[in-house]
């Protein structure tokens, strides 16, 4: 499983504050931490309240860098600010993201390209998050058109289903997770898939809970990735072992162990 650690986000009150008082410290520990928990790469992403978010993710990227090598995934809506953070990435990216509108392929592909950057295409366009599994396909399948017309290599491609929250989108779970199996059949070899995990749980009481069930269901129907929380320990548990349950990773007596210090 490929695991993007989330924890860098300026939706967290922690972060936020590290960003406004320029505590590089608190940002250190945190990528040290995830990466430390086994995280494959790092979500950096500046929060709604940045006034300048490019020189925010330049000043993140560079922080993060000082401490640790892991590939960094640059989330953000904005392309200025994507690039502001490839300008400064020494490894191998992950573009977080673009949708499926031609307007944001136009920029978002070239730049992966240019950058040698895998990228993560979401199942949306500016009409908004899609309804069902027949819009996710729809959607994705776009984003593969575009990609093979524009030769962006699929393996570089990860394809997100969109993971919205269960409390108020209760039917879509099932729906995403649909989505999941079918973008497989998109192309050959099929395209890789990831999830913004903690989405699903957001504003209910069991949050943990409900991230490991849903990622063990999402991994039963082929997951590749998760942008999640590494430093939660049950959620890793459940994460290894149903790689060990799938068969795609072999059993040992102490499995957890194992897959953590892979
Ligand atoms: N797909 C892709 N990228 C994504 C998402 C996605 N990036 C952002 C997000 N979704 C994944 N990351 C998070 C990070 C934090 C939370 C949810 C998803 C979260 N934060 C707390 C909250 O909102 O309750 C913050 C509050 C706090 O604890 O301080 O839940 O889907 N490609």
């Amino acid at each position: 499983m490929f695991i993007v650690g989330e924890l860098i986000n300026g939706m967290y009150r922690n972060v936020r504050e590290a960003i406004k008082d320029k505590n590089k410290k608190i940002i250190q520990e945190i990528a040290l931490a995830q990466t430390k928990a086994g995280a494959s790469a790092l979500d950096v992403n500046c929060g709604p309240a940045s006034a300048t978010p490019g020189d925010t993710m330049k000043w993140l990227v560079e922080s993060i860098q000082e401490v640790v090598d892991t590939p960094l995934c640059l989330d953000s809506t904005k392309a200025d600010v994507i690039e502001a953070g490839l300008s400064m990435a020494k490894n191998k990216t992950i573009i977080n993201s673009t949708g499926a509108d031609k307007e944001r392929l136009d920029i978002l592909v070239p730049l992966a390209l240019r950058y040698n950057s895998l990228l993560i295409g979401l199942a949306m366009n500016k009409k908004g998050v899609p309804q069902d599994r027949f819009q996710r396909l729809e959607l994705a399948a776009q984003i593969v058109t575009y990609c093979q017309e524009n030769n962006f290599n699929l393996s570089d491609l990860y394809l997100d289903p969109i993971i919205l929250p269960v409390n108020v989108a209760q039917s879509q779970g099932t729906e995403a997770l649909e989505a999941i199996r079918e973008f497989k059949l998109l192309s050959e070899p099929p395209p890789k898939t990831i999830v913004g995990l903690s989405n699903v749980s957001q504003g209910t009481g069991v949050r943990s809970l409900i991230n490991r069930t849903f990622l063990v269901m999402a991994q039963a129907c082929g997951l590749d990735g998760a942008i999640l929380d590494p430093l939660d320990k049950d959620l890793m548990d459940a994460l290894i072992t149903a790689e060990l349950i799938l068969n795609r990773q072999i059993y040992c007596d102490s499995f957890l162990d194992a897959y953590r210090k892979k």
